[in-house]
């Protein structure tokens, strides 16, 4: 397959005035009839007329109404075009009941829908399928079905046809359409310069009841987007479409956000307080699009960190404003270690604005999206809530209707705050994590802080320089008061020391506060100061990461010297636990132990292989003396924490909710799982009753329970990926295979429905300990099944590879077993360029 470079980028050869669309919707036979008003591009040298068009049939094409006989391939077609304005008109057919990748148009429980980005427009019909070719686009729609939705302001309707028009130019990765027999949830958004809003939710018939929490985070977005960037919608109508079958969590085409089903759809009795919180987030996150993404754009795909990377930033910011902005924060950097840092540091390292790709929808990555968002983060510690105020103002300003780069981005900081921001480009351009190593030093009231930076080599690249890392540092007194207030240090060399006189003894310094930068800190402490800033930092991050230290090194003591559980650990997560001022949210996260997959990338990075069944049983051993310590604290906390107000989906009662089933999987591993059986049947709602299903499972008592969720729920699809998650996720090591296999077999396992295959397989690769089983078991149930999917969704196989990333660290027989499977999905004949690359990659 071809590999396409950024520095290979030039612009397309024409401009495009106006696009016109007709569908004539059939399941097998929809025509796609387009009129596009061309006219040559006089920033291009380049004239040659090539459109993208893949899996299309060609009825007719004219150019100004002749015919015309176009070279058509696999990829596209090119034809003899004026040097002069034109009109292209073409029809051709395509079959969204036969499209099981889920891009371009296909069909899903009966209704049709759409996914354009990054590639998907192609699959409609011939158009110049790249971000930086805009054009206002007007759509009719024909077909039977009662609602006909696309982009824009609503036009003529009628019976069998809808127009829209959608006066704001925009690349064809942001078109959509959707018709089917929906039922819509209405709301009204008044902007703040008075502009009326009409909301829809649309939902198949039957999921009314799951939509209200979705118009009221929308509502709440649009309000956000107005008060903190100043960002109004911009059309008269706003339009939320739920999906069931859908590669991604949601897409913010332009005024028709479509979204997978599981990231809208909620209610207390079906959905998590997680659930909550995610969907809120996700809507924000695609509303938010609506100026990061769609009125200033990417001018090619190398730049997806410029929409993404600041849209998650934002939503984050919302999320922190909506909910608790700590307990945001510390969750965030779970998931980017979990994710990012491990894709960072393995065989799919990439930079966040990657130099090439075989197949872009690879690179919608951790990478791209989580340290794309750290990166901004970053810009507005360096520059101040001020200055990036005033750099957002400008970049809305100036690049309005642009589709942009990563160089526009940072000119508009340079421009607003006199910063030189050419180091902070290697934070784009250099992939890896950098390890910050931290030493101290103390003398005559002066306390002196060093730091040394390096980045690994990361694939193709090995010379990494030092990048600017904003470190925010606090000192403490040995009393534990606070002796410096966060100040935040420019590190800009290799190495770099700063000074803090005036100091009566020998501070501890609180490092990283915040986690200010995306890099691992090494720092050689012990654990009476973690002990010590567990206790009295006031950075409640930090806190919260001196806790999560404490438990690891005790951990990775357990694994390399056979040592027993740390008691000053043990005491020091019970006396925050506690502590009735902390926030039970911080509580329940500081109560969380690294994960598996953490415990085994510390131990490879000290040199020692790990060994999956002895993480899980040091897991297991420091959870029992856990458990068994605090006895008599964990039933009072389940007590204390119980909700008896009508359900909330708020951060207080989730937090709540939170720590109290903590403290149920701790008394659960001592009465084998009677509170948790006593909870399951008095559940008034889903967080209760997967708790306590979690804690049933977990404890090996979990059979009832299972049968009795089937029953109960055997009808909402949404709670039954639940059920197959859950059973995966807790299947014992030697177990999880089989469970994974056997559900595969059931009835309502489906491989055409991403979110069914991902609870089943993606929980597989989830469950660590078992998917590294030694039998190598796992290796090969995923790996069947991936082969399986991949003709009919490349995309969604692909991404799931990535459970394969890490096979380097571990020991040469699981190596070899892994090699084995990758070389056996390689040697697939049609093997989809998605999967062939991320194979090859993880390969090496
Ligand atoms: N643009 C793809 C889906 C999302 O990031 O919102
Ligand atoms: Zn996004």
């Amino acid at each position: 397959p071809q590999t396409i470079y950024l520095k290979d980028y030039t612009p397309f050869g024409f401009r495009i005035d106006e696009v016109a669309l007709t569908f004539r919707l059939d399941p097998s036979a929809t025509r796609v009839i387009s009129r596009i008003a061309f006219r040559p591009n006089p920033e291009a040298q380049d004239r040659r007329f090539f459109l993208h068009g893949e899996k299309l049939k060609l009825i007719s094409a004219s150019i100004d109404g002749q015919p015309v006989a176009p070279d058509v391939t696999d990829e596209g077609l090119t034809c003899e075009v004026p040097d002069t304005p034109f009109v292209w008109e073409a029809e051709v057919e395509i079959d969204p009941q036969a499209n099981t990748a889920l891009e371009g148009l296909y069909m899903s429980n009966g209704m049709y829908c759409t996914q354009c980005e990054a590639e998907g427009f192609r699959k409609i019909t011939y158009y110049p399928d790249r971000p930086d070719v805009l054009a206002p686009f007007d759509v009719r729609i024909e077909g039977e079905e009662k609602v006909l939705l696309s982009n824009g302001n609503p036009g003529a309707q009628g019976d069998g046809f809808a127009e829209w028009h959608d006066p704001w130019p925009k690349p064809a990765y942001l078109f959509a359409l959707v018709a089917g027999d929906l039922v819509n949830h209405p709301g009204h958004f008044t902007t703040r310069s008075g502009k009326p809003v009409e909301l829809n939710v649309w939902v198949r018939p039957g999921d009314e009841n799951k939509c209200a929490f979705a118009m009221e985070s929308l509502i709440k977005s649009m309000k956000w987007d107005e008060e903190v960037y100043g960002r109004e919608y911009d059309l008269d109508i706003f339009n939320i479409v739920a999906v069931d079958d859908f590669n991604m969590g949601a897409m913010e085409n332009k005024g028709l956000n479509i979204f997978n089903s599981a990231a809208v759809l909620a209610n207390p009795a079906t959905s998590t307080d997680m659930n909550f919180e995610r969907i809120e987030a996700i809507i924000a996150h695609e509303y938010f699009h609506n100026w990061t993404g769609n009125r200033i754009t990417c001018r090619d795909w190398f730049q997806l960190c410029l929409k993404e990377g600041l849209t998650v930033f934002r939503d984050s910011e919302f999320t922190a404003d909506m909910r608790s902005a700590a307990v945001k924060r510390i969750s965030d950097v779970i998931a980017l270690r979990a994710r990012q840092f491990r894709e960072d540091n393995g065989p799919l390292a990439h930079p966040v604005r990657p130099e090439s790709f075989v197949e872009i929808n690879n690179f919608y990555t951790a990478t791209v999206y989580e340290k794309g968002a750290e990166l901004i983060g970053m810009l507005k510690t360096l520059v101040g809530d001020e200055g990036y105020a005033k750099a957002l103002d400008l970049y809305f300003e100036r690049h309005d209707g642009d589709a942009a780069t990563i160089e526009d981005w940072l000119a508009v900081f340079e421009e607003a705050t006199g910063r030189d921001l050419t180091q902070f480009m290697r934070w784009y351009t250099d992939a890896g994590t950098p390890r910050l190593k931290v030493t101290d030093d103390y003398a005559d009231g002066t306390y002196t802080l060093h730091f040394e930076q390096s980045t690994p080599p990361t694939p193709g690249q090995t010379d990494k320089p030092p990048r600017v890392i904003p470190i925010a540092v606090g000192l403490l007194g040995p009393n534990g008061d606070e002796v410096l207030e966060t100040q935040v240090l420019e590190m800009t060399e290799t190495k770099q020391s700063f000074s803090f006189e005036g100091l009566g003894a020998k501070p501890v310094p609180s490092v990283l506060r915040g986690f200010s930068a995306p890099v691992i800190v090494e720092r050689e402490t012990d654990n009476a100061e973690r002990a010590f800033l567990l206790a009295h930092d006031t950075d409640p991050f930090n806190k919260w990461e001196a806790g999560r230290d404490l438990a690891r090194d005790g951990l990775l003591a357990m694994l390399r010297d056979g040592a027993q559980p740390d008691d000053l650990y043990l005491d020091a997560v019970q006396a925050m636990l506690r502590d009735d001022s902390l926030d039970p949210a911080f509580r329940w996260l500081a109560l969380g132990l690294p994960s598996q997959d953490d415990l085994a990338q510390a131990l490879y990075d000290g040199g020692t292989t790990p060994d999956p069944q002895a993480i899980w049983e040091a897991l297991e051993t420091l959870k029992h003396a856990r458990a068994e310590a605090m006895q008599d604290l964990a039933p009072k906390l389940y007590a204390q924490y119980q909700v008896t107000e009508p359900y909330q989906p708020n951060a207080e009662q989730s937090g709540a909710r939170a720590l109290a089933n903590g403290a149920l999987g701790l008394i659960t591993r001592l009465d084998g799982g009677a509170q948790a059986q006593a909870q399951y049947d008095a559940a008034d709602n889903m967080t209760q009753q997967l708790a306590a299903f979690s804690c049933l499972l977990q404890a090996g008592k979990g059979d009832a329970a299972t049968q009795a969720f089937y029953d109960q729920w055997r009808h909402d699809r949404l709670v039954i990926d639940k059920w197959f998650s859950l059973q995966v996720v807790n299947a014992a090591p030697e177990d999880a295979a089989d469970v994974a296999e056997r559900l595969t077999g059931h009835p309502d396992f489906s491989m055409k429905n991403p979110n069914r295959f991902r609870a089943t397989l993606g929980a597989l690769a989830m469950n660590a300990v078992g998917f590294h089983h030694a039998s190598g078991k796992g290796y090969r149930v995923l790996a069947d099944w991936l082969i399986k999917l991949d003709p009919l969704n490349p995309q969604t196989t692909a991404r799931m590879c990535s459970a394969f990333e890490t096979w380097r660290r571990y020991d040469a027989d699981r190596q070899a077993k892994i090699a084995a499977e990758l070389d056996r999905i390689l040697a697939v004949e049609g093997l989809s360029r998605d999967t062939t690359e991320m194979v090859s990659r993880i390969r090496g």
